[in-house]
């Protein structure tokens, strides 16, 4: 008989077929959809972000549980969809205009939907258009990355362009630092994707 911790564990070792077996079970055996997700799927993606920050897990460990959560989020988001489930808030999330490294800024995606959120990807080259296309459709919050020098100076131009807004912009990629943040009145910066969840709890929790 499986259970909740099982599922956990399944998705931090990024055990994929076991993964969807489990979610099965739980299914088969009358679990409710929105307990499997919060008691077995959500932490295994917030425990496997706090082992990044540790440096006891890296990139590819965190890619291979998100590929595991991906095919258990494959099976059960059309129920969570069908019973109403309310989600922790709406962020848009895409790389900036020029730049098309995408690796960082899917793990932050993921991240943030399983730790509960729910995310529109907007893709990579995304320019002020694209990022308003998402506030749109409900985005309560802006997720930019950039991984270019030369990119990243387009996050002035998104943040003086959302400054007015309730809309919250928080930015990150490997080039991107606190300090520019400040200097481009950015709502928040992190260096990881487990501190963009963090980020964003503290973000939309403040504003709710
Ligand atoms: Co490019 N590239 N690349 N590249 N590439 C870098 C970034 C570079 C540092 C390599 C180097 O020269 N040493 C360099 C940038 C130099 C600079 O600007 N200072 C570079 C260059 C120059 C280029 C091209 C210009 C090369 C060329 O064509 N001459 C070109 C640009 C294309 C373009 O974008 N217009 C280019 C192209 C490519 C590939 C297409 C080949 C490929 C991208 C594939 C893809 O993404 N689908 C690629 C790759 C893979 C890299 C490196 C090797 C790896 C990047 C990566 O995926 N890292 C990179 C060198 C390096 O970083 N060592 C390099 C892993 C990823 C998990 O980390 O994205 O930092 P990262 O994300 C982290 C954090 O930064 C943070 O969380 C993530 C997880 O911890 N984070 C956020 C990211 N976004 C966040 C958003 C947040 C919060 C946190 O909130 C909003």
């Amino acid at each position: 008989m499986s259970n909740f911790d099982d599922l956990k564990n399944a998705i931090i070792k990024g055990k994929r077929d076991e993964v969807i077996n489990l979610v099965n079970e739980l299914l088969a055996a009358g679990n409710d959809v929105n307990q499997i997700v919060d008691a077995g799927m959500i932490p295994a993606m917030r425990e496997i972000g706090e082992r990044f920050s540790r440096n006891e897990a890296y990139v590819p460990e965190l890619l291979i549980a998100a590929r595991a959560m991906q095919a258990g989020l494959g099976i059960v988001e059309p129920l969570l969809a069908a019973s109403g489930r309310k989600s922790l808030g709406k962020i848009a999330i895409g790389t900036v205009k020029g730049d098309l490294h995408d690796i960082g800024k899917n793990l932050v995606a993921i991240m943030l939907k399983g730790a509960g959120y729910d995310v529109i990807d907007l893709g990579v080259n995304c320019d002020i258009a694209k990022f308003e296309s998402g506030v749109e459709q409900g985005a309560d919050l802006i997720a930019c990355s950039a991984l270019l020098t030369t990119t990243m100076s387009y996050m002035k131009e998104i943040a003086e362009h959302f400054k007015n807004s309730k809309v919250k912009v928080i930015i990150g990629g490997a080039p991107v630092t606190q300090s520019f943040a400040d200097e481009i009145g950015a709502d928040g910066y992190s260096d990881d994707a487990n501190g963009a969840v963090k980020l964003v709890d503290l973000l939309l929790a403040k504003t709710a």
